[in-house]
């Protein structure tokens, strides 16, 4: 206490140099006053309160040490957050449209990237974002890519980070819904995606009844090709698995490499009550002691796949069958307790950190002993479908008691680990080496996920830890039943956690994060003039200066424009009731942040171009009148007069 006191008192010192105790005085004599004190005193803040103050505040201009890639849940979106101001800095379109962006509110290219990532014949317009993972290069964040997975439908979106802008949605046509996504590998050559509510595999119906016989998990492993910055779906596979409910996946890395982990509850295969007087999920997937970890060897599963014969074709996607998986070794279960949430894999490697929702420890796995095991080919036995089961006391380092209800786990450097415990809402540091508790700091309110600084490379930076937790209750003013969630920051640089802000998240439920150094990322801050953002390459239809015009082709009319502070260029467009409109629309800016938007009145269409951009936007002028068009971002001085008219003759 008293160290923190003298902490306090030395920044109040400093502050007050900074500020120059002279200016103090003018300034209070017209209301506001400058000294630190006494404004700390008036707002009743701790010593404690100004030191976080002091390590979050960022002067205007100051950057970001780090940014933090957040899930939007149920928002379908990806939040850019700065630390440690924890300043919002971008939200990322993903799965659901976002007119500001001019995300497949109008683009062809996003209106075929939505096609694409159609799902059992349904436009989809939205997604429930769980986890968020940056692209790898030998088991480091490399600042090139986002992945992010969408549980409800299931699919992975792939972003880009030299624009921020999400290029590929990729569906998983043999899967109900996702959990265990996305995940890389060390290398990013796969980006992994694992089944949670298991459904029939092979056959498109099956009564619950025939629950064991038919339904089951699955785990996909989506080819990454980094130089095209997409996912191959055609060198792609899958893995059957049991119908488990699997849940959080990770990696191995170093000596684990070669190999992914994914958890699962409900090994009881409860199949749902209520009607059928058979014990509800709550119930029935929590009777037993024991789940499964389930390892899987994917760098084999992967020559398996590509031997002709071994994997099946099922809706397009190569599937390993559960049987050729437990012949050829690509597949083995631990148990563990007791329905399982979070599977993380330690820095090194080594170890695999499992935290039971209902049980009070956390189990570290130790690789070298799991591999043993597989090697020697101990097993205590196997399960209904033939995989074979390891032992469980064979292959633990041990377990922790850490609290009620832990979940996620992440790693600082120094070999020290941090768990997330939901029921008793604090976060637990412990040491894995030897497994040790070592402090807790309540978070406010339940705690899920966490992430620190660079926490799932193979050497993270500790520094930060930031609380993901949902319901707020108290912490902000109330806006309504539903409050905010609340991103926690915790300071980790000193031997106790110090809580240093409280950050509302008014969109949907964010489950996961991570954090890079700001310095790994380089964006390119304009477009080459004519960039279409979906291939990063010089668009067909990009419009130069002085080319604008327009050609009709039969019943379509082509529009070649050009936006440029502050008019478009043409200002009229004249077609006539039922052709086709194509507008190619180029932003022939070069500097920096000129965006233009495009909106048409009453056709549902905006578009956004920033500098160099240009896009296609069609439609079929079924509405005769005359419909401004105009320019939704405040460009210029004369951004009002950035408008046009569309004028649709009626037919005759
Ligand atoms: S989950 Cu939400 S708190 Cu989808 Cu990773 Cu654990
Ligand atoms: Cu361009 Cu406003």
């Amino acid at each position: 206490m008293v160290a923190r006191r003298q902490v306090g008192l030395l920044v109040l010192a400093a502050a007050l140099a900074v500020a120059g105790a002279v200016a103090l005085e003018s300034c209070a004599g017209r209301g506001g006053t400058a000294d630190v004190g006494a404004i700390a005193r008036e707002r009743g803040l701790t010593d404690a309160d100004i030191v976080a103050a002091v390590k979050t505040y960022q002067p205007t201009g100051r950057l970001d040490e780090y940014l933090m890639f957040s899930s939007g849940g149920h928002g379908g979106q990806v939040l850019v957050i700065g630390i440690p101001s924890m300043r919002l800095l971008k939200v990322i379109a993903a799965f659901t449209p976002e007119p500001w962006q001019g995300y497949a509110t109008g683009a062809d290219e996003h209106r075929e990237m939505m096609r694409r990532a159609r799902v059992a014949g349904h436009d989809i317009t939205w997604g429930d974002t769980h986890h968020p993972a940056l692209s790898e290069t030998d088991a480091d964040y490399d600042g090139q890519f986002l992945f992010i997975g969408d549980k409800a439908n299931p699919r992975i979106a792939v972003i880009d980070l030299r624009d921020f802008e999400t290029k590929q949605l990729v569906a998983n046509p043999n899967m109900g819904t996702d959990h265990g996504a996305a995940f890389v590998t060390p290398n990013t050559e796969y980006v992994i995606e694992s089944s949670q509510y298991a459904v029939p595999l092979w056959n498109e119906y099956a009564d619950v009844d025939r629950y064991q016989q038919e339904y089951r998990g699955l785990v996909t492993f989506w080819k990454f090709d980094r130089q095209r910055g997409r996912v191959d779906e055609a060198a792609s596979f899958s893995i059957e698995l049991p119908p488990y409910w699997q849940d959080l996946a990770d990696a191995g890395k170093g000596p684990s490499a070669g190999w992914a982990f994914i958890n699962s509850f409900n090994g009881e295969m409860a199949t749902g009550g209520i009607e059928s007087r058979k014990p509800a999920f709550e119930a029935g997937a929590s009777q037993n002691d024991m789940d499964y970890l389930h390892i899987l060897n994917w760098q084999k599963a992967a020559q398996v796949a590509a031997t002709p014969g071994r994997a099946r074709m099922q809706r397009g996607q190569r599937v390993i069958p559960l049987r050729t998986a437990v012949d050829e070794g690509l597949l083995f279960l631990a148990p563990e307790p007791k329905s399982p949430h979070g599977a993380d894999v330690t820095p090194d490697g080594r170890r695999i950190v499992v935290g039971g929702k209902l049980d009070p420890h956390v189990t570290v796995y130790a690789f070298e002993k799991i591999k043993q095991a597989t090697e020697q080919r101990a097993f205590t036995g196997n399960d209904a479908f033939g995989v074979p089961i390891l032992d469980f006391n064979a292959v633990i380092d041990g377990q922790l008691e850490v609290g009620l209800g832990p979940l996620h786990t992440q790693f600082d450097g120094e070999g020290n680990a941090f768990t997330s415990v939901f029921l008793d809402t604090k976060v637990v540091k412990w040491s894995v080496e030897p497994l040790q508790v070592l402090d807790e700091i309540g978070v406010h309110y339940n705690v899920g996920h966490i992430a620190v600084a660079e926490g799932d490379t193979k050497s993270p930076d500790g520094k930060y830890l930031v609380s993901l937790n949902k319901w707020a209750i108290d912490r902000f003013s109330p806006v309504g039943p539903l409050h905010p969630q609340n991103f926690q920051l915790i300071d980790l640089t000193g031997e106790k956690m110090q809580l240093l802000y409280d950050m509302p998240i008014g969109v949907g439920e964010p489950h996961y994060a991570q954090i890079i150094k700001a310095d790994k990322l380089n964006p390119q801050l304009v477009y080459p003039v004519g960039t279409s953002p979906g291939t990063m390459a010089q668009a067909r239809d990009a419009v130069a200066g002085g080319q604008e015009r327009i050609e009709r082709r039969g019943n379509e009319v082509h529009v070649y424009m050009t936006a440029i502070r502050s008019h478009f260029n043409p200002e009229h467009i004249r077609v006539r009731q039922g052709e086709r409109v194509v507008i190619h629309i180029t932003n022939i800016e070069q500097a920096r942040e000129a965006t233009h938007g495009f909106a048409i009145a009453k056709y549902n269409i905006n578009l956004s171009l920033e500098p160099g951009e240009s896009q296609t936007a069609s439609f079929v002028a079924d509405q005769a009148g005359v419909f401004p068009f105009y320019c939704t971002e405040f460009c210029s001085a004369l951004h009002l007069e950035m408008a046009g008219y569309l004028l649709v003759e009626p037919r005759g």
